[in-house]
């Protein structure tokens, strides 16, 4: 058994959560950076890789590597097999009902795009309202005024408040019969707050209205089950969910996806072509125009099975834990201050010093050998709420620990002697 395989034999329950074991999983963390041991609190960005996963890609390209769903010989027989496991794997993660409402995609960005682009072209008219939110990454704001400027349709904002939540009482006071579409994040990238989304649902649906969610912080820490939450739309990216870049989900109900025309064409999307008329594949190859990410996907389904192996639960519960010592450890810091205090949060804390730049902060840390985000996060009009050029955000992932959490908040306390002015 490769250390990889035995790595997805372990019992996936709280108790057993081996963080050691886990850390051995992702060689990358085992490095380094500017003379001390990385602490790695970015994975809001993008996660690390597990080795099974990086063993999964290495064995495909060794071994499997071909075109899928076309060649007859060997090797795309079995490329196609696992590809289309991998999508097997993300709707038994997710819990859809059927295969054909997984689309691969890039990523989050392109799932929206791909939803505003064929479902709101086809179906948002103007006069009508799509319904965001205040803390909405750019990748669920931009596609949606492209579409309102090209349609008519007009954008509403549900705001939020101090602490990160949405206003609900402003949600259903926004909701109404012109609204068409409501597009939310589950867990905002920018403040860390856990939206209340099987609600919002609920509430949308009673008027009328369409939903997608924007799952990018959510999968990974979180589990969703599309069907109890009833969305129509909810898009992820794998490389959030220790899998490659450049492969995601969008999960759309199939009467919804059966009903909306392409997004792209190309190769992979036809029936038949005819320079008189051409018709379209079945779902879910109808949105999937071109080679595919194949490695990708594969890359994608072995994190599943990894996370799997770990159980989400467990990683859950480590993760709240090591979140919650972060932030009491945070609050000791004098003049420091938590950007996104809502009740229920996940993986995120964003914070800034009293005049102190964030991006000072993060080069400083980056020098003590801790990695994190600092700036807008594109999420911009969260940073213009709180009147903020930016914050600095470490970003919890599966394999964080207390450690982690005390060689960052020296590195903070050593920045703030630095930079303060006082
Ligand atoms: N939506 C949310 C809530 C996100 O956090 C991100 C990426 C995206 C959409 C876009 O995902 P992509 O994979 O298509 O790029 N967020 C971040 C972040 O917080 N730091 O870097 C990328």
């Amino acid at each position: 058994m490769t250390h990889a395989e035995a790595s997805l034999h372990r019992a996936p329950d709280a108790q057993s959560f081996d963080i050691d074991r886990v850390r051995a999983d992702f060689p990358i963390l085992h490095q380094e950076v500017h003379g001390r041991l990385l602490v790695y609190l970015d994975n809001g960005a993008t996660t690390q890789k597990p080795v099974s996963v990086i063993e999964t890609l290495e064995r495909y390209y060794y071994l499997d590597n071909a075109n899928v769903h076309r060649g007859l010989h060997e090797l795309s027989e079995r490329a196609t097999r696992a590809f289309e496991a991998a999508r097997e794997k993300v709707r038994n993660f997710i819990h859809a009902s059927e295969v054909q409402e997984i689309v691969f995609v890039r990523g989050t960005t392109e799932a929206i795009n791909l939803v505003a682009q064929s479902y709101g072209r086809r179906n948002i008219r103007e006069g009508d309202e799509i319904l965001i939110t205040q803390m909405e990454h750019h990748s669920n704001i931009v596609p949606w005024q492209l579409l309102c400027e090209q349609t008519g349709a007009v954008l509403r904002i549900v705001p939020m408040s101090e602490r990160g939540e949405l206003v609900l009482e402003e949600f259903d006071r926004l909701l109404n019969e012109r609204t068409k579409m409501v597009a939310v994040t589950h867990v905002s990238n920018a403040l860390g707050s856990i939206n209340p989304i099987k609600t919002l649902i609920r509430r949308a649906h009673d008027a009328g209205a369409v939903v997608l969610v924007d799952g990018a912080q959510a999968v990974a820490h979180i589990q969703v089950d599309v069907r109890d939450l009833d969305c129509d739309f909810y898009a992820f990216s794998g490389h959030k969910l220790y899998a490659p870049t450049g492969i995601g989900v969008l999960y759309g109900k199939q009467a919804l996806l059966e009903a909306m025309p392409p997004y792209q064409g190309g190769g992979e999307m036809i029936e038949r072509v005819t320079f008189e008329k051409t018709t379209y594949n079945a779902l879910p190859y109808k949105f999937e125009a071109g080679t595919p990410n194949i490695s990708g996907a594969i890359g994608l389904g072995s994190a599943i099975d990894y996370v799997k192996a770990m159980g989400l639960g467990a990683i859950s519960a480590h993760e709240r834990s090591i979140l919650q010592y972060a932030t009491q450890r945070a609050l000791e810091v004098p003049g420091l201050r938590i950007i996104g205090t809502a009740s229920l949060k996940c993986s995120i804390l964003s914070f800034v010093i009293d005049d102190v730049h964030p991006s000072d902060v993060g080069t400083i840390l980056d020098q003590l050998g801790v990695a994190v985000r600092a700036g807008h996060h594109c999420a911009m009009p969260v940073m213009q709420y709180f009147n903020l050029p930016g914050t600095a955000r470490a970003s919890i992932g599966m394999y964080n620990t207390r450690d982690d959490v005390d060689r960052f908040i020296d590195a903070v306390v050593r920045a703030k002697h630095m930079l303060s002015k006082q």
